[in-house]
């Protein structure tokens, strides 16, 4: 039975089944029923690998075609009517032409499969931030996925009614069957028949061609960020690339943190982290995505809009997130990892033995193993990930699903540079923080497909991918909001915890020791601490950032603390060079903070 009477929601049901041809329509109810049954039948096809049942419950493995890895950034288009609201950062077609493209495209994509439709909300559901998608897909790898990341249920079809609005988010894989054809095990369409499609003035979501993350799960960064950040700069609220954690003191004050870092650049890691400064706690509120208002009170509130963590799997250990870890014990998805030859997962610098196993690309494979140029075979995709839900991290925060959010103290920037930047410095001013995050950049990780051969890209608030609208008017929306707070504007760090020696060892060491680092922020918010001018921003003065029982020898903590105003003098000239494409969208605010720092530089 259609378990909705929602005439616009039948009508597009209805619409996209004739173009698309499936062999049958499934509404989702989110219910575990629906999971198992979905999970046997992929298990069947061989899509899916079921895990030990003793050593990883409830959990399965999927191994994705080689050529569907990551997001596909050349294949992501804003098809705004005007090409200028879409601006620089983002690729620009015509919306019609584009829907022209697309629709022939989708003409009888589905034929062999089920069509699902999957009825999601994102943030608690019936909450009045939250926002209802409906996803129509023809992969089961997406629906069980869906369950996880967001809140996938009939309850979102009653809070619709009979003519609530939602978003529309269609997918396909792009891979017709016909009667008889084999199927593959990761069935998905060419990279130049690939599109990640928004269309902004009608919040509508198209996506074609891939089964991967990001271009597939489509509340996560399609609707979450890329539709949401257009609807928030109309609207003025904020949808962030950012996790939000609470930070607890001995005397239980709480401070809450949010921080953008590009893809694969510690979210995950930061919004979990196990302090080492004694008696202070960190609660995970949300690893990936914030969404931000102005309360009444007059302070900016942030809700997680996500039910589930799709972190990075190598990298994940005891040692560097041991609550990430946890999270995904039981009842996960793992995508392009090992498996092991007792069932269970291993991914590389995980942090135990591996005997050997199946790669991602299902071969056979013991560590060490290389190829005929004799490189090193690596076991798990670099992109690989795990799926798990947020209830199951033994760090949650208590309101994690509040849904008024909670209050913003600190906003943090950052990205991965080896060079350059210092551990942290803390912005003068609002304005110069939106300067800090305007001009964040970052060396490319392996969490998007197509970046080239850049060595360093601009990455502004860690947005550059997600931003739905034109980059220069989103600056301006950011000044526009700390105007609106004014006092109550969070203050704005930058931290960077990948700088190196020149012979290529981490200057710091990061992970659960960030939380050094936090205690600083908190306690620069709270007045506890004085800071040095630097031309950059305020720094700390030696001892207040405790490095008590770390072992950092006198040179390296003067490296990681070093503002070499040569280096940051030619950074500048490539900031100038980066946001000239901007044109008269460049807010002037940003102009007068280049001037600014310019002058400091001196
Ligand atoms: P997306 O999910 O892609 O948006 O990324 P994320 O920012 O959540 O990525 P994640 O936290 O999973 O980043 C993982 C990478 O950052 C791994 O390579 C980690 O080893 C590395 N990482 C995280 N924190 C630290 C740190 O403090 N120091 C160092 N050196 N590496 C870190
Ligand atoms: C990212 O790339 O920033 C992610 C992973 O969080 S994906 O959902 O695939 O975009
Ligand atoms: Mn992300």
């Amino acid at each position: 039975m259609i378990p909705t009477k929602n005439a616009k929601l039948l009508a597009w049901v209805a619409e996209v089944e004739a173009m698309c041809t499936p062999d049958q329509v499934v509404w989702c109810d989110g219910s575990t029923e629906e999971y198992d049954r979905l999970m046997v039948e992929m298990v069947a096809t061989g899509m899916a690998i079921k895990l030990n049942e003793k050593l990883r419950p409830n959990s399965f493995a999927f191994n994705s075609d080689p050529s569907d890895v990551a997001r596909v950034e050349g294949r992501t288009y804003i098809a705004s009517v005007k090409e200028e609201d879409a601006g620089p950062t983002n690729n620009w077609i015509d919306p019609n032409e584009l829907k022209e493209i697309m629709k022939k495209l989708y003409t009888g994509c589905m034929k062999g499969r089920t069509m699902y439709v999957i009825p999601f909300s994102m943030g608690p559901v019936g909450s009045p931030i939250a926002k209802v998608g409906i996803e129509i897909t023809d992969s089961p790898y997406v629906v069980v996925n869906m369950h996880i990341m967001a809140r996938v249920s009939t309850k979102v079809l009653e809070v619709l009614g009979d003519d609530g609005e939602f978003i529309p988010c269609l997918h396909s894989i792009g891979s017709p069957l016909e009667p008889g054809q084999e199927d593959s095990r990761w069935p998905c369409a060419p990279i130049e028949k690939k599109y990640i499609a928004h269309f902004p003035e009608e919040n509508l979501i198209w996506s074609y061609g891939s089964g991967y993350g990001g271009n597939a799960l489509l509340g996560k960064k399609c609707l979450a960020l890329r539709i949401a950040s257009a609807m928030a700069g109309r609207e003025g609220w904020m949808a962030e690339h950012m996790l939000i954690l609470r930070f607890t003191n001995p005397e239980g004050k709480q401070f809450h943190i949010a921080a953008a870092f590009p893809s694969a650049c510690g979210k995950t890691n930061l919004a979990m982290l196990q302090s080492t400064v004694p008696g202070w706690k960190v609660e995970t509120i949300g690893d990936d995505i914030a969404w931000m208002k102005q309360g009444d009170d007059g302070k900016l509130y942030a809700i997680n809009p996500e039910a589930g963590f799709f972190g990075v799997a190598p990298g994940t250990a005891e040692y560097s997130n041991p609550m990430a870890l946890a999270s995904c014990r039981k009842d996960a998805i793992f995508t392009n990892v090992v498996v092991t030859d007792d069932g269970d997962v291993w991914w590389e610098d995980m942090g135990v033995e591996c005997t050997g196993g199946t790669d991602w690309k299902n071969n056979p494979w013991k560590p060490g193993m290389k190829d005929e140029a004799g490189n090193v075979i690596k076991g798990a995709h670099p992109n690989s990930r795990f799926t798990a839900r947020a209830e199951l991290c033994p760090v949650i925060c208590e309101d994690w699903e509040n849904p008024a959010g909670v209050p913003i103290d600190i906003f943090v920037f950052g990205g991965k540079r080896s060079t350059t930047i210092p551990l942290v410095h803390e912005a003068f001013s609002f304005d110069q923080g939106v300067y800090m995050g305007a001009t964040a950049s970052s060396e490319p990780t392996a969490a998007a497909l197509d970046l080239g051969n850049v060595s360093l890209r601009f990455d502004p608030f860690a947005m550059t991918p997600f931003i739905g609208y034109h980059a220069g008017d989103y600056m301006q929306h950011w000044f526009d909001m700390g105007d609106k707070l004014g006092e109550n504007a969070p203050r704005c760090f930058y931290v960077n915890w990948f700088r190196k020696t020149d012979d290529g060892k981490w200057l710091w060491p990061g992970f659960g020791e960030n939380s050094r680092v936090l205690k600083w922020m908190c306690d620069r918010v709270e007045g506890k601490v004085e800071a040095r001018e630097t031309p950059i921003g305020l720094m700390p003065i030696d001892g207040d950032l405790s490095l008590d029982g770390l072992d950092i020898p006198a040179e390296d903590w003067a490296e990681l603390m070093k503002v070499d105003s040569d280096l940051f003098r030619a950074t500048l000239v490539d900031a100038r060079a980066y946001l000239a494409k901007f044109g008269d969208k460049l807010p002037a605010r940003i102009k007068k903070q280049m001037d600014e720092l310019e002058a400091r530089l001196g």
